[in-house]
């Protein structure tokens, strides 16, 4: 026996990674785990942890001894249904821009601020986006010893942040140009797309990604920001409970399919080198250092897409900034960054229904 954990979204795409990661770890806590998605979805077969389990269609009655209901789905499916499966019980996890910045909803890494899941008024806790994400466990791990007061960072964000039409687009993109001798005029790739048939106006990204990077991710807010670049902030301050932390990010999208990168410059109130740096990312379980520049080794996306950490190298201590490190974080977006931040966080909760 044990608690009851519920997946809403489960056939979605973070959703399927979710049911990667149940089915990957060695023992859960779970006595029951039940799968919930749209009417659209209902009576799928899914197996999990060797149990066929049939997918249930999102409805109050659902959530009753449920324990704790993880939700990947849209903020708006967030918003309505989380307060419902909280009123029957049970504590959602949330996996959506709904309540990040809800001052009565803890917004939790669980390698930062474990402490947050127990302080729930609302019976709600808040998974924070897959940018943010990718670097806390490293940028979290800093800030303990050396006290962090300013970040500036620029994302090289992958495609699949964008969802499976940010994936397909990417793929259509590079067939439509392969073999082609195109990136050398400017606009000729926007040609050989629009030949090949794909119009910009169908594209979730605002220009062609193939051959190319993007200087933006989100919607449009105040001041030529966009959304991404201020949940960087707001999220950052929030999780590492600094409500003051000076923060400035650039959010770019780039060909890549899965796994988030940031380029990271991070001021601290003590001195800092990058030998100590070294040993904090070292006694960081979920932080893998990869950091010997000489020898061409760094973390790169493609290398360490589909595992769990998050990667770190060319740590260097900034030349002209007193008390700063420049570094360079890959994370897999749809592994740390959702999926398996919230299941980290459900894990958590767990003892107190056992
Ligand atoms: C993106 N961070 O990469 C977003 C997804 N939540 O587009």
């Amino acid at each position: 026996n044990g608690p009851v954990l519920a997946l809403v979204g489960a056939t979605g795409a973070v959703g399927t990674v979710m049911i990667d990661i149940l089915n990957g770890r060695e023992s859960v806590p779970w006595g029951e785990i039940r799968l919930i998605a749209s009417a659209r979805s209902a009576g799928k077969k899914i197996t999990v942890r060797g149990e066929e389990l049939t997918v249930l269609a999102l409805a109050p009655e659902v959530f009753d001894g449920v324990h704790v209901a993880m939700f990947d789905v849209p903020d708006e499916i967030s918003a309505q249904w989380a307060p419902i499966a909280a009123e029957r019980g049970a504590v959602a996890v949330d996996n959506s821009g709904a309540f990040r910045m809800d001052p009565e909803v803890p917004l939790v890494v669980p390698e930062v601020n474990a402490d947050k899941v127990r302080q729930r008024p609302r019976g709600i806790i808040a998974n924070p986006n897959c940018t943010t994400l990718s670097m806390m466990a490293a940028v979290g791990a800093l800030h303990r010893e050396f006290g962090l007061t300013e970040l500036v960072v620029a994302s090289y964000q992958a495609v699949s942040g964008a969802g499976v039409a940010g994936v397909e687009r990417l793929y259509a993109e590079l067939s439509a140009v392969a073999g082609k001798q195109v990136g050398v005029t400017a606009g000729d790739v926007r040609a050989a797309l629009t030949e090949a048939g794909l119009s910009q106006e169908d594209s979730p990204f605002p220009a062609p990604l193939v051959l190319n990077v993007v200087p933006w991710a989100g919607s449009l807010k105040q001041d030529g920001w966009s959304s991404e670049e201020l949940k960087v902030r707001n999220e950052s301050r929030k999780i590492l409970g600094i409500p003051g932390l000076k923060v400035s990010a650039t959010c770019v999208r780039v060909p890549v399919v899965t796994t988030h990168s940031l380029a990271v410059h991070a001021v601290f109130e003590r001195e800092v080198t990058v030998e100590q740096a070294h040993k904090v990312f070292a006694a960081q379980p979920s932080v893998v250092l990869v950091d010997d520049p000489a020898a061409g080794v760094f973390p790169t996306p493609a290398d360490v897409v589909g595992g769990d950490p998050t990667y770190v190298g060319r740590v260097r201590q900034a030349l002209d900034f007193p008390n700063t490190l420049d570094f360079f974080v890959c994370g897999d977006n749809l592994r740390k960054g959702a999926a398996l931040n919230t299941y980290e966080i459900a894990e958590a909760l767990a003892p107190e229904f056992s």
